[in-house]
């Protein structure tokens, strides 16, 4: 039972003075981006209104256009970071290339923000939890020009922060520095992010795994044999289709989440910059795993582009080990 109501402005804050040096400027990029998840959270849970207010990109009664909730949340992101002066540069699913951000009032910022904006966005329509991820990386080129690609083009270790929002039942923002990972529950009475799990820790294993089984069949033998042996051990399927919300339940129930290579994307459909990195980087610091199919880790893997996909396994660590157990062993069956 927490004692009292601890805000993620203040949280942040107090982490900060942990570190001696620390000159504010993260506090600050994680405080805005906290803001954009408000705006964000007010414009989704309308989005069941969207048929009295107006079809996506159609006149809605005020003679406002209506966006697509992905591009309207994309927006409110870099216009959060823009106007903040603590952000060089930002690159999101959402955009083609990354944008490079002045400085604001003469002062130079040093971390550049990658973002998911709304993940899980096929999921809108119909009610179903979606979700924000984000990561900040400590720029490499040289503070008081424009950032460059390199600047993103960073490995998952490099990441100096991370966290995701979930728009469910309740909104949640949870994010790591690489101390822990902690969560913030939106009270709508005061619009406030309040604390409401300390120190999240990810159970050794858990009773569900998470894959898109009707892709079963795409799926290579290894990870077949893999799934054939979750379904042996009675495990329960859930699989949301909102990586965000299908990592979240495993963060506190435990659990495995796969997305492997398909037919369809052979090297993985999801992002490694703007999806598994970020993620990775938070269920490690609960305590859990996360590597692609060739068991490799995926904080660990080179980036050479922006949108690169990557394969993932993450989740409870026993239970990454198991499929790695089996990756090992049915890849070298299929070799002899
Ligand atoms: P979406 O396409 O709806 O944005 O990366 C995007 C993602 O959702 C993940 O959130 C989700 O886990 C996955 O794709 C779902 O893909 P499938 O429909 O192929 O299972």
């Amino acid at each position: 039972m927490l004692d009292r109501i601890i805000t993620l402005d203040e949280f942040i804050f107090r982490r900060q003075k942990d570190f001696p040096f620390a000159s504010g400027e993260l506090t600050n990029l994680l405080r805005d981006i906290g803001v954009a998840a408000k705006i964000i959270n007010r414009e989704v849970n309308k989005a069941g209104l969207v048929n009295i207010l107006g079809v996506a990109g159609i006149e809605n009664s005020s003679g406002d256009l209506v966006q697509k909730l992905d591009v309207y949340a994309n927006e409110k992101i870099v216009d959060c970071l823009k106007n903040s002066g603590e952000c060089a540069g930002i690159t999101t699913e959402e955009m083609e290339e990354f944008i490079a951000l002045p400085g604001v009032d003469g002062k130079e910022a040093k971390y550049v923000v990658v973002c998911d904006p709304l993940d899980g966005s096929s999921n809108i329509d119909v009610n179903v939890s979606v979700g924000t991820i984000f990561g900040i990386y400590r720029r490499v080129s040289k503070i008081g020009e424009a950032c460059k690609v390199e600047d993103f083009l960073q490995k998952g270790t490099a990441l100096v922060a991370a966290g995701y929002v979930l728009y469910g039942t309740s909104t949640i923002l949870v994010y790591t520095t690489g101390n822990g990972v902690n969560g913030f529950t939106l009270d709508p009475t005061i619009g406030e992010f309040c604390l409401s799990h300390r120190d999240i820790r990810i159970p050794a294993r858990g009773n569900y795994y998470s894959v898109n089984q009707g892709y079963y069949l795409k799926f290579d033998l290894e990870v077949r044999r893999y799934i054939d042996h979750c379904s042996d051990l009675n495990l329960g399927l859930r699989y949301i289709g909102s990586m965000v919300s299908d990592v979240h339940r495993i963060m506190f129930q435990g659990g495995i989440f796969l997305y492997p290579n398909t037919r369809k994307y052979p090297k993985g459909k999801l992002r490694l910059l703007y999806e598994c990195n970020p993620m990775s980087f938070i269920v490690e610091q609960a305590g859990g795993k996360a590597i692609n199919s060739k068991l490799e880790r995926i904080l660990d893997l080179d980036i050479t582009e922006l949108h690169q996909r990557a394969t993932i396994a993450m989740g409870s660590p026993e239970m990454v080990d198991d499929m790695q157990n089996f990756v090992n062993r049915y890849s070298a069956a299929a070799m002899v």
